[in-house]
């Protein structure tokens, strides 16, 4: 496979843009080699600069549920910009996209538009402390939730050791009020929300993780939560950026039956384009400006193009049937990349819900950051570096999630198992 235009690419890229990327882990740092520049996408499948075509299971790192270039988003949005492409003024695109997030996700009454994940957790958490009017916050490890100072946190070392900056240019302040456990541990929540539960604006998670590959909530640990929070007087937040009309159009609380406080969304919501929100019950949410006292402001937040690309996204999701028939597929291709992982032998386990998947490269089940730590990076990275010659576009890290679209069927699952039989040789065992 001729890859030299993408060197080219990259070489030139290397050259204006800080690692040739615009976000780290695209750099293929974790898995060597170097990235592809991609030229264009269509459904299932993307095409680089060289003209190679790829099944893509990145899709965007999620967002792309109806494939890449969904006819139907892409009228909407050439209708669409013809008319504008951003006034700063109030739109009702917006109120509509609203009215239809808040009918899906049961725990949300208020919602307000930002323009990433990132915006929308670090808001939900203000907004936790305005409401609050406390300072402390639990997270867990092996949790991502943008890039959000006080949310970049190396876990302390005990259960009541607050957390230092996992980054440098974070004031230790900065992160002396967030507290990061082990995820699943409910006994670790416990015992820290009885040394500081008065103390604690909120507790935030992933309802289920995506950013350390996919790791299931244990059985109880949500509804723990709940308990606990609620008794603390803390704020449940789940952030659903991932999760989000993903597992559901209600995601992971609809399917958990747990109501958070507060939820954050973004990825699928934008339908490729930028948009974040986070939202929930009208009292909590009152407490920001103009309403309330706590300041949250954004240039773009509900942009006209990002609310018609979410509309679209949305109609089609809301079809009925089109979960069960996408969750199906993908649980049926999971069970055959399992069949194939064991064929070739070696520690590999897959864990998946509805159409998210990881392929870790161990064999013990896969529960927390630490677990996840324990794959064998260098069997993932070179099962990475074949697949990607075999033409299937896999996320370039072992803590990363794979998604199926609706524009994925048994052709493209051909393909990847296929790939996937050499790939996992070419892994070891
Ligand atoms: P953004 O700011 O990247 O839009 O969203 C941050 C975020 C928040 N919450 C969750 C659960 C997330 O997964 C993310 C971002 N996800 C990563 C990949 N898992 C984005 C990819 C990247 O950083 O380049």
């Amino acid at each position: 496979m001729n890859r030299d235009k993408s060197g080219k690419a990259f070489e030139a890229a290397r050259g204006v843009l800080p690692g040739g990327v615009n976000s780290p882990v695209r750099a293929f740092r974790a898995v060597g080699g170097e990235p592809i520049f991609v030229r264009q996408g269509q459904g299932a499948w993307i095409e680089d600069v060289d003209g190679n075509r790829y099944v893509d299971y990145l899709c965007s790192w999620g967002p792309l549920i109806l494939g890449h270039a969904h006819p139907a988003v892409i009228k909407a949005l050439r209708e669409r910009i013809g008319k504008g492409t951003s006034f700063g003024i109030p739109t009702e695109l917006e109120t509509e996209l609203a009215m239809k997030v808040v009918r899906a996700v049961p725990s949300m009454e208020k919602v307000r538009f930002v323009n990433s994940g990132t915006e929308a957790t670090m808001s939900a958490v203000r907004v936790a402390r305005g409401y609050t009017g406390r300072s402390k916050l639990i997270k867990f490890e092996g949790c991502y939730h943008g890039h959000v100072d006080a949310l970049l946190v190396k876990a302390g070392s005990g259960a009541a050791t607050f957390g230092s900056p996992d980054s440098p240019g974070i004031p230790p302040a900065v992160t002396a009020d967030t507290l990061c456990l082990p995820y699943n541990d409910l006994g670790a929540v416990e015992r820290a929300l009885e040394v500081h539960g008065n103390e604690v604006a909120a507790v935030l998670l992933e309802p289920v993780a995506g950013n350390m590959g996919l790791v299931h909530p244990a059985e109880g640990f949500l509804e723990g939560l709940r308990d606990l929070t609620t008794r603390a007087g803390s704020l449940l937040i789940f952030d659903e950026v991932i999760t989000g009309f993903r597992l559901g159009l209600g995601g992971a609380q609809e399917r958990f039956r747990i109501l958070p406080d507060l939820t954050c969304l973004g990825k699928i919501l934008g339908g490729g384009l930028p948009v974040g929100a986070f939202g929930g019950r009208e009292e909590i949410m009152r407490v920001l400006s103009p309403e309330g006292p706590v300041y949250q402001a954004g240039t773009l937040a509900g942009n006209p193009l990002a609310m018609q690309t979410g509309l679209t996204t949305l109609e089609q999701i809301e079809r009925p049937g089109f979960y069960d028939a996408l969750n199906e597929k993908a649980q049926r291709f999971v069970q055959a990349l399992e069949g194939v992982a064991r064929e070739a032998g070696g520690d590999v386990r897959v864990q998946s819900i509805g159409s998210m998947f990881t392929v870790f490269f161990r064999s013990e089940p896969v529960v927390d950051f630490a677990t996840a730590s324990g794959c064998d990076l260098e069997r993932f990275a070179r099962f990475h570096r074949q697949m990607l010659s075999e033409g299937v576009y896999w996320p370039p890290s072992q803590f990363e999630t794979c998604f199926v679209s609706e524009m994925h069927g048994e052709e493209e699952f051909e393909r990847t198992l296929e790939a996937a039989r050499k790939a996992f040789r070419a892994a070891g065992g």
